[in-house]
């Protein structure tokens, strides 16, 4: 019998609950290829082609295989300006399993970061949260918001085996409260499965505690909803109380100790473009209606055509499932287990998208400012064409105030697992091309930056081999 994730009784717990219909072609490349379109890409994982990829790991937004029912969806599309039959599905959908009375579609996540930090944030105000995310702390800032990190310190600690290490620390909170006043909080912004902590979740057990703190003192809070479905998994297979309960049950729970929430649709939802921002104030909503035309567009498309709306509204049904996110978080678990047996340093536990490698661990003669995560994530690109992404020291970027590079303890390089997409053979090759490129570390060379973007320089930052 083979070893896998998960197992029961002998037998495997987990596989994917559906065929594959139809295949697109990869591209496999020489090295010579690949050393010639990094150089040119200027060492960063962004800037590359994606014809010159193999298997791409950059992200798990926007990359998911849809369904035949979403592509069925897609043919039903109202491209009506004003009042699409699909908005109200998407409407519909959102009431259902995120619990919000009001919704407003974007065109992606960072849209509705845009708005809801433009509506909710005074100039000076605090924003505390679990972790900062790239986007999400540039629209707070953008909005004269200062985001501070509340989260737990398990968080920043890679070998940390804590179960929930997205939770926000309430004592943090509290004394970050006590020192400014409730009154300089915009609104505590929590994020499920926290991203740049390696997709780590938050326990159902730490949501109510804020909660019931935010109501002590008349504070909003706000959900990152990206990947609530992922954390909901957790929360099922960790938490007591919770393993006989659906993912279903559980988000709908999750969300309904908060006031409102944003999403990029283009993680849990299924698709490939499209967010939303809900709440369920009547006045927020007003305030966030009005200026979303502004910005994305009508209020009954924010920026999607109708049928990017109806394929999501089906996505949202298909990913709660919890077979569906069995099988997901196992895939991704899979990987995971491979490179720990092979005493390969990567966050642990591992999270619910992705597989983040410990750059610090793999090359520690690389000082941070030679970008060792970046370095890591251009050296599996050279072994084998498998695309990564820095979440380090570049994605950090610089403190405003100071224009210093901000040094975060977390200098990872990130695999991240599109849903419904690779096979298990494919988490083989790349657990094989991570192991020949942890084999050469010693070999390994850091990197300069040599041209760098005002804002989330991370997306087209350029860089050359430190001589
Ligand atoms: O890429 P957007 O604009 O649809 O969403 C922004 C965004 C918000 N919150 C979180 C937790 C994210 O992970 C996120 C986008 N993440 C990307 C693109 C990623 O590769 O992780």
């Amino acid at each position: 019998m083979l070893k896998t994730i998960g197992q029961q009784q002998g037998r495997r717990s987990w596989a994917e609950p559906w065929k594959i219909k139809m295949v697109e072609p990869l591209s496999i490349t020489s090295r010579k290829k690949r050393e010639k379109a990094l150089k040119k890409a200027g060492y960063n994982t962004f800037l590359l082609k994606s014809k010159d990829v193999y298997i791409d790991l950059l992200t798990d937004s926007g990359t998911s295989a849809m369904s035949d029912r979403q592509w069925a969806g897609m043919m039903l599309g109202d491209e009506s300006y004003a009042g699409s039959i699909n908005f109200y599905h998407l409407e519909k959908a959102v009431r259902k399993y995120y619990s919000y009375k009001h919704l407003v579609p974007t065109h992606q996540g960072r849209g509705a970061e845009h708005l809801i930090s433009q509506v909710q944030i005074k100039e000076g105000q605090i924003v505390p949260g679990n972790m900062y995310f790239t986007t999400t702390r540039l629209h707070q800032e953008m909005a004269g918001g200062k985001f501070v990190d509340v989260i737990i310190d398990e968080a920043h600690n890679v070998n940390s085996d804590h179960p929930f290490k997205g939770n926000i620390d309430i004592e943090k909170l509290e004394q970050l409260i006590e020192t400014h006043g409730a009154d300089k909080i915009a609104y505590v912004s929590l994020a499920g499965t926290v991203n740049m902590a390696g997709g780590q979740p938050v326990s159902m057990e730490n949501i109510k505690a804020v909660k019931a703190l935010c109501d002590k003192h008349g504070i909003l809070l706000y959900l990152d909803a990206t990947r609530l479905v992922e954390n909901a998994w957790f929360i099922q297979k960790r938490e007591d109380g919770y393993q006989d309960k659906s993912i279903k049950k559980i988000l709908f729970e999750f969300c309904s100790y908060s006031d409102g929430a944003w999403m990029s649709g283009k993680k849990d939802h299924l698709v490939n473009i499209g967010g939303w921002v809900a709440v369920n104030d009547d006045k927020v909503f007003d305030k966030l209606r009005n200026l979303v035309v502004v910005y994305e567009g009508l209020h009954t498309y924010g920026g999607m055509a109708g049928r990017d709306m109806e394929a999501m509204a089906i996505g949202i049904k298909e990913s709660v499932k919890d077979k569906h996110i069995n099988a997901r978080i196992g895939q991704v678990r899979y990987l995971g287990q491979l490179l720990e047996d092979w005493g390969i340093p990567i966050v642990k536990p591992v999270g619910g998208h992705a597989i983040f490698l410990d750059a610090k661990a793999f090359y520690p003669h690389i000082p941070q400012d030679q970008f060792p995560a970046q370095t890591l994530a251009a050296n599996i690109y050279l072994d084998s064409g498998v695309r990564g992404m820095e979440r380090g020291i570049v994605s950090a970027g610089r403190d405003p105030k100071t224009g210093d590079h901000r040094y975060p303890k977390l200098e990872l390089m990130r695999l991240t697992i599109p849903r419904r997409v690779y096979t298990e053979a494919h988490m083989e090759v790349i657990a094989e091309s991570v192991k020949a490129v942890y084999d050469a570390r010693e070999e390994a060379r850091g990197l300069k930056m040599v041209y760098e973007p005002e804002y989330l320089r991370f997306f087209q930052a350029r860089f050359e081999p430190v001589s």
